[in-house]
């Protein structure tokens, strides 16, 4: 299951966002751990109609990272959380846009900045030792040379290694050292209720511009208010919803773009058993994305019969589609499409 780790200075709304997230209750201490469902209108649709005995949507597990103490004071502290965010899948860097107490008056430009020159430094210390070592073993293979040369380089110059460039070889050349540059990520302004309404923050401008020259996605959420809504039931949860102009709860607006930024997509299965929604990789082959299913049906592939989610909105069944023509029955190679429905044929090998 994909992981994506909330990091971000301590007091910026990260365990209450993980709580909206996950539903979960706060590890007291140290990193929590939970699954958000992501939110799929297809799924309940095709559970709807299917009236299956499981529905199964999509998971993404979020980590409560502990927060980083503000100044870069205590470095224990600081590495073992660095240590945790090395391994997650995608971080989030999750911002206070909103007055605190005891706290300075909100930057999230700022913290942004003194979030990611953590984060540019640690990947530095890694990249260094991992140079002097290539050049100190004889028997090191040289090809990675060049591609922790463009690293260091980026990191030197205050940049993540995720902004640098590099080609999808090279940055698999990279993966084991899990930079945390290197790593998918965005950012979340967490505001007040007042300021989420407006669309307006303190330091609203700065962080635009500097998520867009950096390379981040930059989403806002309210999280404590967007909590509280969350544990109300129906009629009052709506209206409190349709107050803060929340057409989407803020769980749903968050797995999307985490899903974008990562490049995922849903296809979906439909019977009686289960409805379910799958994540793979944007343009999946057809075959491989029936082996996250089950390695049988990757190994016995046949074809895979696909319906389009709109156009089973549309006419209202499977059966409507196929008089029309419009389910399709896709080889091995296939893209598969977000929101695709498919029916995977196989053959089970005999003996297996
Ligand atoms: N005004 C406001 N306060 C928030 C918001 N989100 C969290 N808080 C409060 O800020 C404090 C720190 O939040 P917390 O989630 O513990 O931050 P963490 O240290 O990053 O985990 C808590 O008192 C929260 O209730 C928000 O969106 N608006
Ligand atoms: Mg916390």
């Amino acid at each position: 299951m994909l992981n994506c780790g909330l990091i971000g200075l301590s007091g910026g709304g990260k365990t209450t966002l993980f709580e909206l997230l996950t539903k979960a209750r706060a590890a007291g201490y140290g990193t929590g751990r939970g699954v958000a469902a992501v939110p799929d209108a297809r799924v309940d649709f095709l559970s709807r109609m299917y009236h299956p005995r499981k529905t199964t949507y999509a998971q993404i597990e979020f980590l409560d990272l502990p927060g980083l103490p503000p100044g870069g004071g205590d470095r224990t502290a600081a590495n073992r959380l660095l240590s945790e965010a090395r391994k997650s899948d995608a971080l989030l860097h999750v911002l206070r846009g909103f007055p605190r107490e005891g706290l300075p008056d909100p930057d999230p430009a700022r913290d942004l900045e003194e979030l990611e020159m953590e984060l540019v430094v640690a990947d530095l210390e890694v990249v260094e030792r991992r140079l002097e070592r290539v050049h100190a073993d004889r028997k090191a293979d040289k090809a990675e040379l060049p591609v922790l040369e463009r690293c260091r380089e980026a990191l030197e110059g205050g940049r993540a290694v995720f902004a640098a460039g590099l080609s999808e070889e090279d940055a698999g050349r990279l993966r084991g050292y899990e930079l945390l540059t290197g790593k998918p990520a965005l950012v979340v302004a967490n505001l007040d209720e007042a300021a989420f309404r407006e669309g307006e923050f303190p330091g609203r401008a700065a962080l635009e511009t500097a998520c867009r020259e950096k390379g981040y996605p930059l989403l806002t959420v309210a999280a404590r208010i967007e909590l509280e809504i969350d544990q109300l039931e129906g009629a009052d949860r709506q209206a409190f919803l349709e107050d803060l102009k929340l057409t989407e709860p803020g769980v749903q607006r968050l797995c999307r773009a985490v899903y974008r930024r990562l490049g995922l997509i849903s296809f979906l299965t439909a019977g009686e058993d289960e409805v379910r929604a799958w994540t793979v990789a944007e343009d999946t082959p057809a075959r491989q994305a029936a082996g996250k299913i089950h390695s049988d049906i990757e190994r016995g592939f046949i074809r895979a019969e696909v319906a389009s989610f709109t156009d089973l909105e549309r006419e209202g069944s499977l059966a409507v589609l196929r008089d029309k023509g419009l389910l399709r029955l896709e080889g091995r190679d296939y893209p598969v499409k977000d929101g695709d429905i498919i029916n995977f044929r196989f053959n089970v090998a005999k003996g297996s």
